[in-house]
């Protein structure tokens, strides 16, 4: 199987409502639409970077640069194994979004080669629908909070995860425990917003009996995180930290651990997510299955990939309409009254774009030519072939 070209569209899709961290506020999702054709057939994928690297270093920018010069030059030759895809691209060190969003297209791709669906190829179970929870931003206040928390719930969400940072923390979660009582999975995520000397803070955490607190310090570290682990009973959920099997092993060894979310994006792909997932199965560690705002395209992927046996807690894969007024797929994703999402069963991902949506939300297109009959992907100064389809590269900020 040969890939023949690959195509980045930039889409800029309103939120329904604006999404706020304690890294930033965001209104509109702005993300990089991968296509892969070849053989006939196109695979799918996005990229999860952001406008700015609040989240993590990788930017649209950064994303475009990083597929265009270092990443395109090894997808020529013959392709037997979308494995084969994350060890090509080895070499190249960090943007891992980048090289997810392209592994994971040609993962779609190469299921659709096959006419199975892509959870078959990830080694997931034959289940059709997937519990999911609700990742839920900084409100104005605790009352807004409580009401928007209690509408999710009510939807059937399976667990209600609180963005916090300091000043947004104990207080409107005590008042969302009592308006919703003891038995609602409620957890609270920081995005690494406190330090070390705020130890002792966290200790008023422990009677909300959340199900665990992700990412409370700082985005690299796992040594302080160990530190923290240790004088709490509520366990510690690494999101930033992780971006390989080797941080998610250290991290667990050092004790930083209780919980891993696991975002294909942050650790490059399907590949280096699927020995996540088994070292966690070994470990019996819980597993679970983040989020980054995607667009259907995304979604369908992660639903994908929570069909592997490891992922054994409710993750952010919440439904369309939690997000967008209008996603840019045909049959857009929407929740079960039992608080799951459907995995879709046709070959690949399973979903396709929706091409009047993506002419009203696509603000910039440009196609690269991979040379056929070569097997020389390692040689980076091969000229590619290009087309845009607008003059300018506009990433929207
Ligand atoms: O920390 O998990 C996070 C969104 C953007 C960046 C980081 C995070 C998030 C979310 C949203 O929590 C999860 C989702 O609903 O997609
Ligand atoms: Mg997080």
């Amino acid at each position: 199987m040969r890939l023949e070209e690959i195509q980045l569209q930039f889409i800029s899709l309103p939120l329904k409502t604006p999404f706020a961290t304690s890294f930033g506020r965001e209104d509109t999702k702005r993300a990089w639409i991968i296509t892969v054709r070849g053989e006939g057939i196109e695979g799918y994928a996005e990229s999860v970077a952001s406008d700015l690297p609040l989240y993590s270093e990788e930017t649209h920018a950064s994303v475009y640069y990083a597929i265009r010069d270092a990443i395109i030059p090894h997808l020529q030759g013959n392709i037997t194994d979308p494995q084969e895809i994350s060890l090509r691209l080895q070499s190249i060190r960090g943007n891992r979004m980048a090289k997810a969003a392209v592994e994971m297209a040609i993962w779609d791709w190469f299921a659709k080669s096959e006419r199975q669906p892509l959870y078959r190829l990830l080694g997931g179970r034959d289940v059709d629908r997937i519990p999911v929870g609700v990742s839920i931003g900084i409100q104005d206040s605790p009352e807004q909070l409580g009401a928007v928390a209690e509408s999710y719930w009510k939807q059937g969400y399976r667990r209600l995860k609180i963005k916090i940072r300091p000043g947004w923390d104990v207080i409107p979660l005590r008042l969302l425990r009592a308006r919703l009582g003891d038995e609602v999975p409620i957890m609270a995520d920081a995005n690494s917003a406190y330090r070390l000397a705020d130890r002792d803070h966290f200790k008023e955490f422990e009677d909300l009996h959340l199900m665990m607190i992700e990412q409370p310090l700082a985005y690299d570290d796992i040594v302080d995180h160990a530190t923290l682990a240790k004088t709490l009973s509520t366990p510690i959920c690494l999101d930033e930290s992780i971006h390989s099997v080797d941080d998610a092993r250290k991290a667990w060894e050092l004790g930083a651990l209780g919980i891993i979310n696991l975002k294909v994006g942050r650790v490059g792909g399907y590949a280096p997510s699927l020995a996540i997932e088994a070292f966690a199965r070994q470990h019996h560690i819980p597993l679970w299955c983040g989020g980054m705002l995607e667009t259907g395209i995304g979604r369908a992927h992660n639903l994908h990939l929570t069909t592997l046996a490891g992922f054994t807690l409710p993750g952010d894969t919440s439904a369309s309409d939690r997000y967008f007024w209008q996603d840019i797929i045909t049959e857009p994703f929407a929740l079960n009254a039992d608080g799951t999402l459907t995995v879709p069963t046709g070959p690949g991902i399973g979903v396709d774009l929706d091409p009047k949506r993506m002419q009203e939300v696509c603000t910039y297109e440009e196609t690269w030519k991979i040379p056929l009959g070569q097997d020389d992907h390692l040689n980076p100064h091969l000229k590619i072939n290009r087309e845009r389809r607008f003059p300018e590269l506009d990433l929207g900020r």
